[in-house]
């Protein structure tokens, strides 16, 4: 690491390199200079992310675009190499960029409070609304039909055909209520290729922890970890926010439900932070966060049967219990499908 941190311009001398453990899939670390200075260095899963380029291409334009942009939200600056590359190459193959730290900052893996969420909801909906005439086209999908749902129960079926570390025999009940749920899931991506919703700059990837609150007041900074920022539906960002901010526990907790409370702070703020969408935007949220639930715990059901080639994972069974807490979310969701609505109208 020592070597990487070489190619960048720090101020001062590396003296400490710690792990942070949160996120599933990139590696990164806190590194303290002797000047005080602290970064943040972190390895982008190449697994995962096969154009790590493409990734600094979408930020830099983002970045060029917001900044003449009274209302622009913050954005933090990955820092270049000293022969001005956006990441570093070792000899791996690994690829490494540098930001700097974010002092006073608190990363939540969850919500503390609705306050907390409704700060999430701001900064995601800010986030979506100073992009909202960024022409979508010029960037680049890091990751091809992240959202596509119905895509994700083609990989589903693959894992189950190729079963190759035998576990597929464990796996009735999560599969049959995934299964059963194929047709409803697919209605989201059916909207979307109709062109019944705008293609919008979405984050994707909206969890709590993706937002840094100030630390003293708890208001929201900046959005992080936009790897995924790529054309996609408002529901998305709604939804994923919902399915890790609005239950009644971890993501991978047993028995999850929805937290009616925090879905009624979070869908407030954000409505209030995006007076862009369409009627039939917000009509489809509450289908947003129901479908991202399923297509999240369909993701971690496909990983676990592959052997977990994608996600990070404590212990053996972690994908299936993430997989089984995030339809234990979807099924109470069912329940308040009628409050999760009129919520929505409320708000509005
Ligand atoms: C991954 O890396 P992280 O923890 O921000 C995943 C998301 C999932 C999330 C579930 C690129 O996010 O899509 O919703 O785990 N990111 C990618 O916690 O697949
Ligand atoms: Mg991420």
């Amino acid at each position: 690491m020592e070597e990487i941190l070489r190619r960048f311009p720090l101020d001062g001398k590396p003296v400490a390199v710690e792990p942070i453990t949160a996120g599933h899939i990139n590696r990164s670390y806190l590194v303290t200079c002797d000047s005080g200075r602290r970064y943040v260095l972190q390895r982008v899963n190449r697994f995962v992310f096969h154009n790590v380029g493409a990734i600094m291409e979408n930020l830099r334009l983002l970045r060029e675009y917001l900044r003449g942009s009274a209302e622009a939200p913050p954005m933090i600056c990955f820092i270049d190499t000293m022969e001005g590359e956006s990441y570093a190459e070792d000899a791996a193959g690994g690829a490494w960029r540098l930001c700097p730290y974010v002092e006073d900052s608190l990363s939540l893996l969850r919500p503390e409070s609705e306050k907390d969420f409704a700060q999430s909801a701001l900064a995601f909906g800010r986030f979506q609304y100073a992009l909202r005439d960024f022409p979508v086209e010029r960037l680049t999908e890091t990751i091809p039909r992240f959202h596509d749902t119905p895509e994700r129960f083609r990989q589903l079926r693959a894992a189950m055909d190729a079963d190759p570390c035998g576990r597929r025999s464990e796996l009735g009940r999560e599969l049959d209520f995934a299964l059963a749920r194929e047709e409803r899931a697919a209605r989201l991506q059916n909207c979307r290729e109709r062109g019944e919703v705008p293609l919008r700059v979405t984050h994707n990837d909206t969890k709590m922890s993706n937002v840094l609150l100030d630390a003293q007041t708890r208001r929201a900074l900046c959005v992080i970890d936009l790897d995924t920022v790529m054309p996609g539906l408002s529901a998305y960002d709604f939804g994923d926010a919902i399915r890790a901010g609005a239950a009644t526990g971890a993501e991978d907790g047993a028995g999850i439900r929805l937290n009616l409370a925090y879905y009624a702070a979070f869908s407030r703020a954000f409505l209030s932070a995006c007076p862009h969408l369409t009627a039939r935007e917000r009509e489809l949220l509450p289908l947003g966060a129901w479908t991202m639930t399923l297509e999240c715990g369909i993701r971690f059901l496909t990983d676990y049967l592959s052997g977990d080639p994608y996600f990070a994972i404590d212990h053996p069974t972690h994908n299936l219990e993430r997989a089984r807490a995030q339809f234990s979310l979807a099924a109470d969701m069912e329940r308040r499908r009628d409050d999760m609505r009129d919520l929505i109208i409320k708000f509005t």
